[in-house]
């Protein structure tokens, strides 16, 4: 049979079962070429010019990758032209993407983290794109980014499609328009994604477990007692040797979890309380958190289901807890 392409994936899911628009698989396709255009970037490394610092900041006051800000450049560039965007936020960038006005408008709302995990750039780990895709709210305030910034500002269940790219050795792109997560793996040869595997489900348990042991003693208890109660292995209360794994990069984790299961957490602690936690809601907890849960998964705060959160900025900050689903309910219960 022949290969099934992203673009008959999508075309499939307009026709067949009428969950997508025209426009909404337009933009899917679009930020799936920015992908390729980012993993050609990546993959020329130390030989293309493209690796090491920017010399400038984020809005998180980070210093930027010359990667990060290039990504981001592509995905702005893919994006704007299309007819199908109201407008577009990202990590890099302090205030929205209001599309010019030579350029048509639509009515989605595209938000990302253009290179996830940037420290690993440098030292050739893998690192990946997060995308969420929001309807635009009839009558929103667009005349300038600073005033779009109040149409973005829904909450995790809005998303009407999520995904993310791995940029590994080999490139993934895992999507969900909400009928289920699809897996896709770049064709190098003929340029495009092919889809690998559909229907992905996460085994609701697992024994591996995600998580940077450098923060532990700026835990809160029900995580200190968690991760205690996993090194015990099964002499503990858990009654099974766990795993562990932490690639510094949450594209590679969730990916992994997508795959054979496990928990990730970056959860509330010392460190982060002030900012309200590590990751960013909108274009990393909430796309991931939407994908996850169409896999079976759950992902929580620890005190609340993430894609009910009802955001209020949009660079804002939660704590992330999420995977196999009675793993993430036991965490929940330890908070409770
Ligand atoms: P730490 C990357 O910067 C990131 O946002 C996630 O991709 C990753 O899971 C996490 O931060 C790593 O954080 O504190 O272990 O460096």
């Amino acid at each position: 049979m022949a290969q099934r392409t992203l673009a008959r994936y999508l075309i499939e899911e307009q026709r067949n079962k009428g969950v997508i628009t025209a426009d909404l698989k337009f933009l899917i396709e679009v930020v799936s070429r920015a992908c390729q255009a980012i993993s050609i970037a990546i993959g020329k490394g130390g030989l293309g010019g493209v690796l090491g610092e920017a010399g400038s900041a984020n809005v998180q006051g980070e210093a930027q990758k010359k990667l990060d800000v290039l990504s981001n450049e592509i995905l702005l560039d893919a994006n704007e032209w299309g007819g199908h965007l109201a407008a577009m936020a990202s990590e890099e960038m302090d205030l929205p993407h209001t599309i010019p006005h030579r350029y048509p408008q639509g009515e989605y709302l595209l938000l990302f983290d253009p290179l996830d995990g940037s420290s690993n750039i440098d030292v050739d780990v893998s690192i990946g794109t997060i995308f969420s895709v929001l309807k635009c709210p009839e009558g929103a305030d667009l005349s300038t980014p600073e005033a779009s910034e109040a149409a973005f500002l829904q909450p995790g269940t809005a998303q009407v499609a999520a995904g993310y790219a791995v940029y590994g050795p080999t490139t993934v792109l895992v999507l969900s328009v909400g009928d289920g997560v699809t897996c896709f793996t770049l064709d190098r040869e003929q340029g495009g994604f092919v889809l690998t595997q559909e229907a992905m489900r996460i085994p609701a348990d697992t024994a591996e477990f995600a998580i940077n042991m450098a923060n532990q003693r700026h835990w809160e208890a029900p995580v200190q007692r968690y991760v205690a109660e996993m090194q015990q292995g099964k002499d503990g209360a858990l009654g099974k040797d766990y795993n562990m794994r932490w690639v510094g990069s949450m594209v590679a984790d969730v990916h992994r979890i997508m795959t054979r299961g496990g928990i990730f957490m970056y959860p509330l602690d010392a460190k982060t309380r002030d900012k309200g936690g590590k990751l960013r809601l909108m274009y990393e907890a909430n796309p991931m958190a939407f994908l996850i849960e169409q896999a079976g998964g759950a992902a929580s705060t620890g005190r609340q289901r993430i894609l009910d959160i009802e955001p209020d900025r949009l660079h804002q900050r939660v704590p992330v807890i999420l995977g196999s689903k009675n793993e993430v309910a036991r965490v929940v219960g330890y908070h409770g």
